[in-house]
């Protein structure tokens, strides 16, 4: 297939070396390259991609969309021209609320979003290391959309283990639940994963989540408190190494995800008249320091 990476970050440059490696014409789009690069994965051989390219954009199969959520309506609404109507969009980042403004930008297109647990790092411009293995989940968001379940075939063969769901939405509010857990709190008090584990954070995170599974529960997802409690905390442990993505955005002083992870969360809170003060302070704390970066 002729597939485009937008945004090759650390995701997007494990997904263009796994699908080229698995015999995909795979090209990039980025602000960061010119013409060309060359892209190491781990111990793989080098592979050059083409960058850039607007014939590359207009014949896309597929367009992997991998920028983070803040920048995915400002980026589709440039390239929106050199789209083609039947290139499947494929949204895959941390946090929820693009997919309904991308569906209205491009109605006619098949809009399918997913989610990843694999672990990426990009030490420099050219390499990618696979640094944990994971799983990817896909559904269709629009009617175009959820006809592209074959999509989980072509993606299962270029890095394992891929799954497609009728009811995507569920898997993404699991993800999100936890990243609004975890991430706020490990970016204000600018600690690893694992730390969350101290009985100092425990009362919070119990709050959090009895708020969250509220939410979720009114939106139609089947949890309780406990069972998110357990996994939230089943996934510090599992990523006790690692620095959230939103404490790494906070340490760099970049935006932050805040508004499509905890603010979705508000959003809908506020639409089924659910108080959640809890993420709400939390909310609050990574806006002002946003605020206070140069
Ligand atoms: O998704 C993550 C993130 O950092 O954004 C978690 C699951 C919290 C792992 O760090």
């Amino acid at each position: 297939m002729n597939i485009v990476i937008l945004g090759p970050g650390a995701i997007g440059s494990l997904w263009a070396c796994h699908l080229s490696r698995a015999g995909h014409s795979v090209s990039l789009w980025s602000r960061q390259h010119n013409n060309s690069i060359y892209l190491q994965q781990d111990h793989n051989p080098a592979v050059q991609f083409t960058c850039n390219s607007k014939e590359k954009l207009a014949s896309a199969d597929v367009l992997l969309v991998t920028v983070k959520a803040p920048i995915v309506e400002p980026t589709l609404e440039q390239i929106a021209p050199s789209l083609a109507q039947e290139t499947i969009l494929v949204l895959m980042h941390n946090g929820m609320g693009t997919a309904e403004a991308i569906n209205t930008l491009l109605p006619n297109n098949p809009l399918v979003i997913g989610t990843t647990t694999h672990g990426a790092f990009r030490p420099k411009p050219n390499q990618v290391l696979h640094t944990g293995n994971g799983y990817t989940e896909f559904g269709g968001f629009n009617e175009g959309g959820k006809r592209c379940d074959f999509l989980q075939t072509v993606f299962e063969h270029a890095l394992p283990k891929v799954t497609w769901h009728s009811n995507i939405l569920s898997a993404l509010w699991h993800k999100l639940a936890i990243n609004c857990a975890i991430n706020p709190l490990t970016a204000i008090n600018q600690v690893k994963n694992g730390h969350l584990s101290s009985p100092n954070y425990q009362k919070t995170i119990t709050s959090l989540t009895a708020e969250i599974s509220q939410v979720l529960n009114a939106e139609g997802i089947d949890t309780s408190s406990e069972s998110l409690l357990s996994k939230v905390n089943q996934v510090i442990e599992a990523t006790s190494e690692n620095y959230s993505s939103m404490h790494q955005d906070i340490v760099h002083q970049r935006p932050s995800e805040i508004d499509f992870i905890t603010g979705y969360l508000l959003q809908r809170a506020k639409a089924h008249n659910i108080s959640v003060p809890t993420n709400e302070q939390l909310f609050q704390h990574i806006k002002q320091i946003e605020q206070n970066h140069d």
